[in-house]
C-alpha cells in the first residue's frame, strides 16, 4: 500500500492576499521558468489572457445588443488558469470542461472566429452552431466539452485518461471542475477510479469562491479541497490561480513524470470571477470591497507588469499587442455575423436520441 500523500501547500494565493508577480519577490521556481519558457513563449501566455478577456468583453456588449442569446458564462478574472496551464500541455492531450468554457476554448489556441460564430448560432461555430456558449467541442483540439451539467464534465474526462492508459499513449487528460462540482458524486467516483486504475487524471478545481450566488463556505463543509484527494491516496496541490507561472509550473511539474508513469492529481487552483455567475445575475452577493481586492490581483495586470520589469515589454508595445487582439476578437464578430445560420435541414442531424 503506497502512503498516503499529504496535501502540499504551493502559496496562498486567491484570497486576495496572494504574493504579486515582481521581479523582486519571485521564488527560485518562477525565475527559472521565465527563464524556461523565454521572452516569446511568455508574451505569447501573455496575449492569450488578453485575447480572453477581449473576447469576453465583447461578449457581453453583444449579449446586450442580442446578437448572442441563451446562456453565458463569462471567464474573466480566471484568465491565468487557462493561459497557464495550457501552456504546459501537448496538442494531444485532452481538456474537458464545465460550461465556463470560453477561457480554455480560446487558450487552446481554437478560433475567436468559430467560437463567436457558435455563440451567434451559426453553422460555421466550433459546435454548428447547436451547443451555443456552453457547449464548445472540438475534436481537431481535443477539447471534449463544455458541459452544462455540473460535474458531467468529469467522468468524460476520466474516459479519455482511461483510454490512454489502455492504449498506452503518454497523453494526460486534464479535467477542469467548479468548486460546485466537487459536491457531486461523480466527482468523488471518479476521483476513486482514477486513484485504483493509476489513470493519467489532472482534476483541476476552478475556485472562484462561488457557486452561482453561493459561496463555497456555505456550500462545502471542508474549504481546503486538496484534502479531498487524500481520501482516494491521491496528490493534491493548492496553487494560486491568479498567478500565471504558479499555474503553469503546477500542470508542468504533474504531466512531466504522469507521461511515463500515469497517476491522477488533484488541483485546488484560487481564483475569482469578476462578472455574475452568468450574464444575468448582477452578482449583488458579493461585497463592492471584495471585488475591488481582486482586482488588485488581476492576473493580467501582475504579468504586464513583470514583463514591463523584466524589460521585455514596454508601455507602446503592450498598447499594440492589446489593440491587436481587439482587431482579432473585431474580426470574428464580423466573421460571425456574415456568417449563414444552419440550414432547417440540420435540424435532427448530430442529435442522439436512444
Ligand atoms: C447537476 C446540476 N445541478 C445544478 C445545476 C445548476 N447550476 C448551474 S451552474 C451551478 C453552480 C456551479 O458552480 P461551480 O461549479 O463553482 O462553477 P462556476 O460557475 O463557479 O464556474 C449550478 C448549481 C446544473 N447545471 N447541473
Ligand atoms: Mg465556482
Amino acid at each position: 500500500m503506497p502512503p498516503i500523500a499529504v496535501a502540499e501547500k504551493k502559496t496562498n494565493g486567491g484570497n486576495g492576499k496572494a504574493k504579486l508577480l515582481s521581479k523582486k519577490t519571485l521564488t527560485a521556481q518562477q525565475k527559472e521558468a521565465i527563464k524556461q519558457l523565454g521572452r516569446d513563449k511568455l508574451i505569447g501566455m501573455f496575449r492569450a489572457m488578453n485575447l480572453i478577456r477581449s473576447f469576453e468583453r465583447r461578449c457581453e456588449q453583444m449579449y446586450q445588443q442580442r446578437k448572442i442569446g441563451g446562456f453565458l458564462h463569462l471567464y474573466m478574472g480566471q484568465e491565468a488558469l487557462a493561459g497557464g496551464m495550457l501552456s504546459a500541455i501537448h496538442s494531444d492531450d485532452y481538456v474537458t470542461t464545465s460550461y465556463r468554457d470560453h477561457g480554455i476554448a480560446l487558450a487552446l489556441g481554437i478560433s475567436p472566429n468559430v467560437l463567436m460564430a457558435e455563440l451567434f448560432g451559426k453553422v460555421t461555430g466550433v459546435s454548428r452552431g447547436k451547443g451555443g456558449s456552453m457547449h464548445f467541442f472540438s475534436k481537431e483540439y481535443n477539447l471534449l466539452g463544455g458541459h452544462g451539467i455540473v460535474g458531467g464534465q468529469i467522468p468524460i474526462g476520466l474516459g479519455a485518461a482511461f483510454r490512454a492508459k489502455y492504449l498506452g499513449t503518454d497523453q494526460v487528460s486534464l479535467i477542469f471542475l467548479g468548486d460546485g462540482a466537487v459536491n457531486q458524486g461523480s466527482f468523488h467516483e471518479c476521483l476513486n477510479m482514477a486513484s485504483i486504475w493509476k489513470l493519467p487524471a489532472i482534476f483541476i478545481i476552478e475556485n472562484n469562491q462561488y457557486g452561482m450566488g453561493t459561496s463555497v463556505r456555505r456550500s462545502t463543509s471542508v474549504q481546503d479541497m486538496t484534502l479531498k484527494a487524500q481520501g482516494y491516496g491521491m496528490e493534491g496541490i493548492t496553487v494560486d490561480g491568479m498567478n500565471l507561472l504558479d499555474c503553469y509550473m503546477v500542470v508542468r511539474d504533474a504531466v512531466k513524470t504522469r507521461r511515463k508513469r500515469p497517476s491522477p492529481l488533484l488541483v485546488e487552483a484560487k481564483t475569482y470571477r469578476y462578472r455574475g455567475h452568468s450574464i444575468s445575475d448582477p452578482g449583488t452577493y458579493r461585497a463592492k470591497e471584495e471585488i475591488e481586492n481582486y482586482h488588485k490581483v488581476d492576473p493580467i495586470l501582475q504579468v504586464r507588469r513583470l514583463l514591463q520589469e523584466l524589460d521585455w515589454l514596454d508601455d507602446e508595445s503592450a498598447k499594440a499587442l492589446e489593440k491587436e487582439v481587439r482587431k482579432e476578437v473585431d474580426d470574428a464578430v464580423t466573421f460571425a455575423e456574415e456568417s449563414p445560420l444552419p440550414d432547417p435541414s440540420e435540424r435532427e442531424r448530430h442529435v442522439y436520441a436512444p
